[in-house]
């Protein structure tokens, strides 16, 4: 395959996004990824990657940013496999297009959303934000991606919805994981309606300037940067608007451990480890886990009155 520069590339052939992410996986999936790895240096495939229009949004973080190799390669997603190593490795049998995602519950306009038209709709930020997993390490990450919100207002949901529920794909032709019972499929999780209406929360389709690598949820996943990074789920196929609270898959697999919430918080240990410190992949002295994940001056009124330790 034709490795072209930026400089190369006419803007007739960059007006439709959804065609230059198509070609854009297209070439991380083949040879633009081989002829990377073997010249083993700043490569033209990360040049090439770069998605048009995408403008630095707002809450970026200035901590530095973790490798690219370690976003790519230290990863959960346990559709294919629970070792942090498996995604990278496994997850090329997940097929990014055509990609849907239905619209359906307590909504003014039902649907199903093709990708590509949903990447047409909204302006592409970059949002450098912070992920805390629950298992006590973080990473900072440029996203990129559109605020959920806007997407939700245009979807109308009804007085009668109070949460939205995600939903991931279900195949497991292409996701190995999902042949084993390690948690119940499809991974599902849930958001109030607040939550997923504030502005910090972002619908994501790439990261580090191109699309999104199946391994890190291709080809849209959640991003809540305030909870542990269990509640951004993975290559979503649904949006279901709800009264009640919906079911969330950690919280399925063990309650005491996982609740709805997640937000992060240093005083709230998980029983069988603390979160009041953390390791930054790529650094060696831990830090102190910050509550909300350093995001208080956001989102912190969006929980007051209520205990934290009980909604935890
Ligand atoms: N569908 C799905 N989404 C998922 C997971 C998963 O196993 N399946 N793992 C979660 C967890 S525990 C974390 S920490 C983040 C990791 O995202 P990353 O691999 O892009 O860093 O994805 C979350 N989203
Ligand atoms: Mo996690």
């Amino acid at each position: 395959m034709l490795i072209k520069r930026p400089s190369d590339v006419r803007s007739s052939e960059i007006t439709s996004l959804g065609v230059y992410l198509r070609r854009r996986e297209l070439m991380i999936g083949g040879a633009a990824g081989v002829i990377s790895a073997l010249a083993g240096c700043k490569s033209k495939a990360a040049e090439v990657a770069r998605l048009p229009g995408v403008k630095r949004g707002p809450f970026a973080t200035d901590e530095s940013q973790t490798a690219f190799k370690d976003i790519t390669t230290y990863n959960n997603f346990y559709e294919f496999g629970t070792d942090k190593s498996d995604p990278s490795r496994r997850a090329h049998t997940l097929r990014t297009r055509p990609w849907t995602i239905a619209v359906d519950g307590e909504v003014g306009k039902p649907q199903v959303l093709d990708i590509d038209a949903l990447l047409k709709m909204f302006p592409l930020e970059e949002r450098i934000y912070r992920l805390r997993c629950v298992e006590a390490w973080s990473m900072v990450i440029p996203w990129i991606g559109f605020p959920l919100g806007d997407l939700i207002k245009r979807l109308e949901p009804t007085s009668r919805a109070k949460h939205v529920a995600f939903t991931t794909l279900l195949a497991p032709d292409q996701m190995p994981g999902q042949r084993s019972s390690s948690l119940e499929w499809p991974y599902v999780e849930g958001l109030r309606m607040d939550e997923a209406m504030h502005p910090l929360t972002i619908l994501a389709v790439g990261l580090y300037g191109q699309a999104m690598p199946n391994q890190n949820g291709a080809p849209i996943r959640l991003v809540v940067p305030w909870k542990y990074g269990f509640k951004s789920i993975k290559s979503i196929v649904k949006l279901r608007f709800v009264e009640s609270q919906p079911p969330t898959s950690w919280n399925l697999s063990a309650p005491r451990e996982y609740g709805f919430y997640s937000n992060v918080n240093p005083d709230v240990d998980h029983p069988r480890w603390s979160q009041s410190r953390e390791r930054r992949i790529g650094e060696i002295l831990k830090r102190k886990t910050l509550a909300f994940n350093g995001y208080a001056a956001e989102v912190a009124s969006l929980y007051r009155g209520m205990d934290l330790r009980t909604n935890f």
